[in-house]
């Protein structure tokens, strides 16, 4: 249920951007249409909660030190980890519940030279599957409070052959089943990202995040910026290969 219900929202959003991306054509005017947001448009680079921080705090993870820990600055330093379900679907690096420890690969984003990457087959299940990568913004694990920033960048492509439909989620004290307030957790605050086979940057405002439709408990408006679990990204479409390259995580939108 749940995965259809995802799957029916991913549609509607491409029709979606199908229009948008026809308007920007006719007007030239992407990021005043509707509430959707183009997070590859670079227009975000100037707008108040998408711009570029220079404080060497803002950097979540550039990968580049090639290990599985984020940057140890601003009070975080949590860690990499992937994840799947337990229906089938394979994921590299190794989850930690199978004994695996994240790695970094080469071949950053802006010539850089580490990036962070999985790879890996989503199963066949009538239940939802998926895998995903996340970072911790803390470690032990724990909320962080990002209410000083707009958003977060970092640059993704897939790989050749892979799936090119990744969902970001910022989980929070809502839906992070570690706050210890949901029910019905891990419908994280996100956004459905259609990534290229090349590196872009992508500028997410926290304020442009929501929920999938239909399930999750308690439901919130927003995601709560004051606590902030960590970042995932996520692939759920069956039977297919998924290559998915994340790099330069960074915070951005900082107080002027
Ligand atoms: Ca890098």
């Amino acid at each position: 249920m749940t995965t259809n219900l995802a799957r029916r929202t991913w549609t509607a959003g491409r029709s979606t951007w199908t229009a948008i991306t026809t308007l920007t054509l006719i007007a030239g005017a992407a990021s005043s249409v509707g509430c959707k947001v183009n997070p590859t448009d670079p227009a975000l680079e100037t707008s108040s909660a998408g711009r570029a921080c220079n404080s060497p705090e803002a950097v979540i993870c550039d990968a580049d030190d090639n290990n599985n820990q984020s940057a140890v600055v601003g009070g975080r330093g949590g860690y990499w980890y992937t994840y799947s379900d337990m229906l089938g679907t394979e994921v590299w690096p190794l989850q930690g519940a199978k004994g695996g420890t994240f790695e970094m690969s080469p071949g950053g984003a802006e010539n850089s030279p580490y990036a962070a990457r999985i790879k890996g087959k989503v199963a066949v299940s009538d239940q939802p599957v998926q895998a995903g990568a996340g970072v911790n913004f803390v470690d032990p694990k724990g909320a962080y409070d990002a209410s000083q920033y707009g958003g977060i960048s970092f640059w993704a492509k897939a790989g050749p052959g892979s799936v090119t439909k990744v969902r970001l989620k910022i989980p929070d004290s809502l839906t992070d089943p570690d706050a210890g307030k949901c029910s019905e957790c891990f419908n994280d605050f996100g956004m459905d990202l259609m990534l290229s086979n090349e590196w872009e940057k992508y500028i997410i405002p926290f304020k442009k995040l929501t929920q999938l439709p239909g399930w999750g408990k308690p439901r919130g408006f927003s995601v709560n910026t004051s606590e902030l679990y960590g970042i995932q990204f996520q692939v759920n479409e069956q039977d297919k290969p998924f290559d998915i390259w994340i790099d330069q995580l960074r915070f951005t939108g900082c107080p002027e």
